[in-house]
C-alpha cells in the first residue's frame, strides 16, 4: 500500500489516532488529525506528535477534510454512522479502521480474538502460549496497544495475537486472520449500536475475509455463536464445556480433550489456577488458537497451568469481619456479571455505573437466587432498581465509599461482597481501573 504523499485524515486523537498519525507521517503521507476535543484536552497526545509535521483540526471536524482525503483512518471510539463519515463514504473516499491499516503491513500469522466477554483473558493467555513455544509474539489491539505500533516499530515478530472489538471491525475490508475466535455473544454497547443485531453483525465480520485455509474457533455452547458460525468460510473448530466433539476442543470429567485431524491431546484441569467455568472456555479457546497454529501441546499446557487471573476480573481483595470482598470492575455488561454471580452465594452485589442501554433482566434469576442485598450506584441505578429491585433488598449509594460502607453494615459473616457493575465506569470514574482502586481503598479502609 503506497502512503507517500497521500492525503490522509486520521479521525480521533487518542491512543489509536496518535499511533496512526505517527506511522503515516513516517511513511511520507500528508496527515491531518481531527478530534472533537480541543488543544487543552489533548495536550499529552499533541506532545507525542510534536516532532512530526502533521496538520491538526481540533475542537471540531471540518467536512472538507473528510471529502478531500484520499484515505480516512477512523478510531474505534468514533461511531460508524457519523454523518461526515457517511458523506465521505458516499463520495467514494476510502475509509479504514486502524486494524485494517495495520493488517495490510503485517506479514506474519495473525490470531484474532473477539466476543462480548473474555477477550483480554484469552488474548493474554494465547500470547503467553505462543511465547512459551518460542514465537516472537506481539500481543495488541483492543487490549490497549494498537497493532499499528508494531508496524511502526519494525520489530521482528513471528506471530501477532490481537484482541479485537466490534468497533475495530466496522471499517475492515481485507482484514484476514489465520485463526479467528468468537468466544460468546450477549448484549453490550447498545449505546453505540441501533440494535443488538447490529452489534452481532459487527462482531461476525472477524470471519468475513477468511478462507478454507483459515480457522474459526467458536463456542459450541453459545447458541447464537454456533448458529452464525454455520455461515463462515473458514474451517470450523468448536470448543465446548458440555459436549464431546469429533473435531474441536472440549471438557469432560476434569480433562480438556483436543481433537484435530484424527490426533488427540489430553490435558487434566486439576492444576489450573484460573477459576470459574467461563475461564475454562477462555482456556480452551486460547489452546485451540495456539495448537491450530502449530504450538506444542506440552509447552502450551504448562503455560495454561501457570497462568493466574488478570486484575479486576473477579479478584479477591480482602476478608473483613468474616466477609469476603471481591472486585470485578471489568464486568461492564450483563453477560460478565452472570458469570460472577454463578461463582458465589449469599452475595451483596454492588452494581451500576454508566448505562449502556441493554436490559438488566437476564440477571433476574441469579439475583433472586443468590443476591441478598443489592447496592446500586451511578447513572444506571434507577433503571436497575426498576428492573431488579423487587427481587431482593435494594439500596442506593451516592459514592463507591458509601456503597462499601453500606455493604459492610448489612452483610453477615460468611457472606460475599462483590463489586461487579454491569455498566461502564465513565459516569463516576476515569475508567474501570480507577473504579477498582476506589473500591479496593474503601475495603482496605474498613
Ligand atoms: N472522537 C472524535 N469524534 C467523534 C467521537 C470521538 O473526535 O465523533 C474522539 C474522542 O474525543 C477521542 C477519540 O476520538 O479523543 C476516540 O478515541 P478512542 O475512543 O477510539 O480511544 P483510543 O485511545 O484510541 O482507544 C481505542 C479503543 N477505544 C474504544 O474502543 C472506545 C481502546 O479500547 C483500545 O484499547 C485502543 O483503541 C487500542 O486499540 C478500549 C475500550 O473501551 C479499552 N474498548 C471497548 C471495550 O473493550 O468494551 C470496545
Ligand atoms: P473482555 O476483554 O472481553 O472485556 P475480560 O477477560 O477482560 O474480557 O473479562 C471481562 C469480564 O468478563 C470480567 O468480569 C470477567 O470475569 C468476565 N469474563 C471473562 N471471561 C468470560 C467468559 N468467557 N464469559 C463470560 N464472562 C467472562
Amino acid at each position: 500500500m503506497e502512503l507517500n504523499n497521500k492525503k490522509i485524515l486520521v479521525v480521533g486523537l487518542a491512543k489509536t489516532g496518535v499511533a496512526c498519525a505517527r506511522f503515516l507521517a513516517g511513511r511520507g503521507a500528508r496527515v491531518t488529525v481531527t478530534d472533537l476535543r480541543d488543544e487543552a484536552a489533548l495536550a499529552s497526545q499533541l506532545a507525542e506528535l510534536a516532532a512530526w509535521d502533521i496538520r491538526k483540526v481540533l475542537g471540531r471536524h471540518d467536512e472538507g477534510d473528510f471529502t478531500g482525503a484520499d484515505l480516512i483512518v477512523v478510531s474505534p471510539g468514533v461511531p460508524q454512522d457519523h454523518p461526515l463519515l457517511v458523506n465521505a463514504g458516499s463520495a467514494g473516499r476510502e475509509i479504514v479502521s486502524e486494524i485494517e491499516l495495520a493488517a495490510r503491513f503485517i506479514d506474519v500469522p495473525l490470531v484474532a480474538i473477539t466476543g462480548t466477554n473474555g477477550k483480554t483473558t484469552t488474548t493474554t493467555l494465547a500470547g503467553e502460549i505462543f511465547r512459551a513455544n518460542g514465537y516472537r509474539t506481539f500481543v495488541g489491539g483492543n487490549i490497549g496497544n494498537p497493532l499499528i505500533e508494531l508496524v511502526e516499530s519494525g520489530e521482528p515478530v513471528d506471530q501477532v495475537v490481537a484482541e479485537i472489538s466490534s468497533f475495530q471491525l466496522e471499517w475492515i475490508t481485507t482484514f484476514r486472520p489465520q485463526v479467528s475466535a468468537l468466544l460468546n455473544l450477549s448484549e453490550d454497547h447498545l449505546d453505540r449500536y441501533a440494535s443488538y443485531q447490529e452489534y452481532i453483525d459487527a462482531k461476525l465480520r472477524i470471519f468475513e475475509n477468511q478462507g478454507a485455509s483459515n480457522f474459526a474457533v467458536v463456542n459450541r455452547d453459545d447458541e447464537l455463536v454456533f448458529r452464525y458460525a454455520q455461515g463462515v468460510k473458514a474451517q470450523l473448530f468448536p470448543f465446548s464445556r458440555r459436549q464431546e466433539l469429533e473435531e474441536g476442543i472440549f471438557h469432560r470429567d476434569g480433562v480438556i480433550v483436543y481433537r484435530h485431524n484424527g490426533r488427540e491431546e489430553c490435558f487434566p484441569t486439576k492444576a489450573i489456577r484460573l477459576l470459574g467455568v467461563h475461564n475454562l472456555e477462555n482456556i480452551m479457546a486460547a489452546l485451540a488458537c495456539a495448537l491450530l497454529s502449530g504450538c506444542r501441546p506440552d509447552d502450551s499446557f504448562e503455560t495454561v497451568q501457570g497462568f493466574g487471573s488478570l486484575h479486576h476480573r473477579m479478584e479477591f481483595v480482602a476478608e473483613v469481619n468474616g466477609v469476603r470482598y471481591y472486585e470485578d470492575s471489568k464486568a461492564t455488561n450483563v453477560g460478565s456479571v452472570e458469570k460472577a454471580l454463578e461463582s458465589f452465594n449469599a452475595i451483596t452485589l454492588i452494581a451500576g455505573g454508566k448505562d449502556k442501554g441493554g436490559s438488566y433482566s437476564p440477571l433476574a434469576p441469579l439475583v433472586r437466587e443468590r443476591v441478598l442485598h443489592l447496592v446500586l450506584i451511578g447513572e444506571a441505578a434507577s433503571r436497575m432498581q426498576a428492573e431488579l429491585g423487587h427481587l431482593t433488598d435494594t439500596r442506593l449509594a451516592a459514592t463507591m465509599e458509601e456503597a462499601v460502607a453500606l455493604a459492610a453494615q448489612i452483610t453477615k459473616p460468611g457472606g460475599t461482597v462483590l463489586m461487579s457493575p454491569a455498566c461502564s465506569s465513565f459516569d463516576m470514574f476515569r475508567d474501570y481501573e480507577e473504579r477498582a482502586q476506589r473500591y479496593i481503598a474503601a475495603v482496605k479502609g474498613l
